[in-house]
C-alpha cells in the first residue's frame, strides 16, 4: 500500500537525488557548482506512534503516521552584496487517523526573498519576500522547524548591525493554517556585550480581522526583553518577560508571560548540564467575558519548550521543569526532562501547542494539570545526517479529571534527517 501511493515513490527518487549529490560533494571534495551558486536541501522523515491522545482510554485514538519533508534550495550570490534564496517544499502525511495534530500535505514555495547589503560601520540588510523569521528562543516568533510545514512570511526585514547590536524591523504577513490572514510587524532589538551574554528588547505588533474573539478584529500589541547568559564555566541563565495589550472583539487585552532557567554543567568529558525551568503566561477567569487577560503566544516554535508531547502551549500555565542533559560521545546527545502542570485559571482551560483549546475549563476545576516524562536520544555523526529517538508519557492532573476524562496518553517517534 505504501510503496504503491505515488509521494511515497516521490519521496525515493528525491531521496536518491539528495544522496547521489551528497556522495558527489564528498566523493570529490569541491562543490559541484560555481561558487556564487548554491544548491542543496534536505529531507527528514519522522515515524509518529500516539497512543490516547484525547487521554479518554475508552474511546480508541491510536495512531501510527510517517511524515516527509523534502526541501531544496537555490542560492545565487552574484556579488558580496546581493542574495537572491529561493527553496521549495514538499510535505507528505501518510497513514494519519485520529491525532489531535492533524498535518495535511502540501506542496509549496517555501522561501523566496531578495537580499541586499549595505556594509559600513551600521550594517543594513534588507531581505524582501518570503522567509522564515525566527528570534530568540522561538517563543513568539519561529519557524517552527518540528512542523513538517514549518512556517514562512512575506514581507520586508530591514536589520541594522554594528559591532555591538542589531536591530530589525520587519512588516510582514503570512495566512495561518485555518485559512485566516494576520499581519505582523515589529521591532526586535540584540545587545551582544549585554554583561555575561545577551539582551533583546522588542515590540511586536500582531493583527488579524478574524483572529480574535468569534472571529473578530484582533490587535495584540507585545512589549518584552528577554536575556541570555552564562556566569563562569558552569552556569548558564535565560529570562524572557512579555506583556500585551491591544483590542480582541471590542474587549480590552491585557496579559502578561514570564520563563526563567538556569542550568549547571558539569566539568567531565560528557558535558552533563542540570537544568531548572519555569514557564508562566496568564489565563483569563472570565473567558470571553470582560477583558481578555489569556497571554497569546503569537506564531511560536512551541515543541520541546513545555514538554515534547505538546499538549501545553505559553498560555494559561505554570510549567516547572527539571531537565537533565549529556553526551556519551561527540555525536550522541541524550535528553530527560520531567514537567509539572498547573493552570492560572482552571475556568480557561489548557491550549495545545498548535495554540488550540486541547481541554475546555470549568470554574472551580483543579489547577493541577498534570506531570510529563520526555525522553531522547539523538545522533549526529556526519554532517550530512542525524537521527532522533524518543517518547513522551503524560499523566493527567486533577483538572482534567474534573473536566472529562485523564488516562495516561503516550508518544514514540523516530526521526532521520539528510542534508545536502
Ligand atoms: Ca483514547
Ligand atoms: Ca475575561
Amino acid at each position: 500500500m505504501l510503496l504503491k501511493s505515488f509521494h511515497f515513490q516521490l519521496f525515493i527518487i528525491l531521496a536518491a537525488i539528495s544522496l547521489t549529490l551528497s556522495y558527489t560533494a564528498m566523493v570529490y571534495g569541491h562543490p559541484v557548482w560555481p561558487d556564487t551558486v548554491k544548491v542543496g536541501g534536505e529531507f527528514r522523515t519522522r515515524v509518529e506512534a500516539r497512543f490516547n491522545d484525547d487521554l479518554d482510554g475508552v474511546q480508541d485514538d491510536n495512531d501510527l503516521l510517517v511524515l516527509l519533508r523534502t526541501r531544496v534550495y537555490l542560492d545565487l550570490n552574484p556579488t558580496d552584496e546581493i542574495k537572491i534564496f529561493a527553496m521549495f517544499q514538499d510535505s507528505e502525511t501518510l497513514g494519519q487517523g485520529n491525532s489531535f495534530f492533524q498535518t495535511p500535505s502540501d506542496r509549496s514555495f517555501y522561501q523566496g526573498y531578495l537580499q541586499v547589503l549595505t556594509p559600513g560601520k551600521w550594517t543594513t540588510r534588507l531581505r524582501l519576500g518570503r522567509q522564515e523569521l525566527l528570534y530568540g528562543d522561538e517563543r513568539l516568533i519561529g519557524a517552527f522547524n518540528w512542523g513538517n510545514l514549518g512556517r514562512s512570511f512575506d514581507g520586508m526585514v530591514l536589520r541594522l548591525e554594528n559591532s555591538a547590536f542589531w536591530m530589525d524591523i520587519f512588516g510582514t504577513r503570512i495566512k495561518l493554517p485555518n485559512g485566516k490572514e494576520a499581519q505582523l510587524a515589529s521591532s526586535y532589538a540584540h545587545w551582544k556585550k549585554f554583561p555575561s551574554g545577551i539582551l533583546e528588547p522588542y515590540i511586536i505588533v500582531y493583527h488579524g480581522n478574524e483572529l480574535g474573539l468569534n472571529n473578530q478584529e484582533l490587535s495584540l500589541v507585545t512589549l518584552g526583553t528577554r536575556i541570555d547568559g552564562k556566569v563562569g564555566q558552569s552556569w548558564d541563565y535565560g529570562f524572557e518577560g512579555a506583556y500585551q495589550t491591544g483590542q480582541n472583539a471590542g474587549n480590552l487585552i491585557s496579559d502578561f508571560a514570564l520563563q526563567s532557567q538556569f542550568g549547571f554543567t558539569f566539568a567531565a568529558k560528557c558535558k552533563p548540564r542540570l537544568g531548572f525551568e519555569y514557564n508562566f503566561a496568564s489565563g483569563d477567569g472570565t473567558p470571553g467575558a470582560g477583558t481578555v487577560t489569556l497571554f497569546n503566544n503569537i506564531l511560536p516554535t512551541n515543541h520541546g519548550k513545555y514538554g515534547l508531547i505538546d499538549y501545553f502551549s505559553w498560555r494559561n500555565m505554570h510549567d516547572i521543569s527539571a531537565n537533565f542533559v549529556v553526551h556519551p560521545s561527540d555525536f550522541i546527545k541524550a535528553y530527560l526532562a520531567y514537567h509539572a502542570f498547573f493552570l492560572p485559571q482552571p475556568a480557561n482551560g489548557v491550549f495545545a501547542a498548535n495554540g488550540q483549546q486541547f481541554r475546555t475549563g470549568i470554574p472551580g476545576a483543579s489547577a493541577y494539570a498534570g506531570q510529563e516524562i520526555d525522553v531522547y536520544f539523538k545522533f549526529d555523526p556526519i554532517k550530512y545526517f542525524s537521527g532522533l529517538v524518543g517518547y513522551s508519557v503524560f499523566f493527567p492532573g486533577q483538572f482534567f479529571a474534573d473536566t472529562g476524562t485523564a488516562d495516561i496518553a503516550h508518544f514514540f517517534y523516530a526521526q532521520v534527517l539528510a542534508r545536502y
